[in-house]
């Protein structure tokens, strides 16, 4: 059985970066896996992406060495299951606010004793090139259970959810945490506002104290440098379209031809335009 490599350096207190994929295709699943990171999340939270994509964008995966993983829609155990028996090899779980939230999230994501994860099918086993009666035995130690804090409220209990056995690593969003703070939506993943900095930090320092590995959503690699000089290890950094769509304007922008017709068309030259990450 292949063994979850992010799982082991997280645990050694080393750092692990991935990027998010926003796209619904396979194509870009495959393309992307083969650059050299350590993991990648699906996104299925904002993005249109369904249990049979989910799916083939493992599949697109597999021959690299990179560990797929999904951020499900919410906090369900049908989400869980699902994407588990795909092949994931982390779960990233949105907006996670109470101890009780974190334990139901431990449940679904875990095999008995731990949890009640129910057990058939998929092709999670072939995920980890191994066959079914390893895959179960071994399921509860390589699956990553990412929770993520993205609000005021899930802050204030941050200790509540982050000593709630069975949790690995936490992962903080800092656009839904600015918002229901009331810091506006239009706030940078990396700003100096200090009730977002205090926040974050206040996460990041209960993390340390419960062994959970404290992990954050980075607009890019100055912004990855700069989280791990902090002390952040499971760093994502933006996502594929921001980069492609990123790339992409900023050739437009140098085009000599086209471009005033461009802007004048009301086309994305202004940072707000690009997606959050
Ligand atoms: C947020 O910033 O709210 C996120 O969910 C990032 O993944
Ligand atoms: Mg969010």
């Amino acid at each position: 059985m292949r063994a979850n490599h992010v799982k082991r350096r997280l645990k050694a207190g080393e750092p692990s970066i991935g990027t998010w994929l926003s796209l619904p295709t396979p194509e870009s699943a495959e393309f992307v896996s083969a650059l050299g990171l350590d993991w990648l999340v699906v996104d299925a939270e904002h993005n249109s992406v369904d249990q049979k994509t989910l799916s083939q964008m493992f599949v697109a995966m597999a021959h690299s060495s990179i560990a797929p993983m999904v951020r499900i829609p919410w906090n369900n155990p049908e989400h869980f299951k699902r994407a588990l028996d795909a092949g994931a090899w982390g779960i990233v779980v949105p907006n996670v606010q109470t101890r009780e939230e974190a334990e139901q999230a431990v449940q679904a994501a875990r095999y008995y004793p731990l949890g009640s994860r129910g057990v058939g099918g998929g092709r999670h086993y072939l995920s980890f090139d191994t066959n079914g009666a390893e895959y179960y035995e071994h399921a509860n130690e390589e699956i990553l259970l990412v929770l993520m804090i993205e609000h005021a409220t899930g802050v204030e209990n941050a200790e509540a959810i982050l000593s709630t056995p069975g949790v690995d690593t936490c992962f903080i969003g800092p656009n839904d945490m600015a918002a229901s703070m009331g810091l506006g939506l239009g706030t940078p993943l990396e700003s100096d506002k200090p009730e977002l900095v205090a926040a974050i930090k206040h996460v990041r320092e209960t993390c340390l104290k419960h062994g959970v590995a404290p992990g954050i959503h980075c607009s890019g690699a100055e912004g990855v440098n700069k989280r791990i000089a902090e002390g952040f290890q499971f760093c994502a950094m933006a996502s594929e379209l921001r980069y492609m769509l990123g790339g992409l304007r900023d050739d437009i922008a140098t085009l000599n031809w086209q471009r005033a017709e461009a802007a004048s068309r009301g086309a994305a030259s202004s940072e707000g335009a690009i997606v959050r990450y």
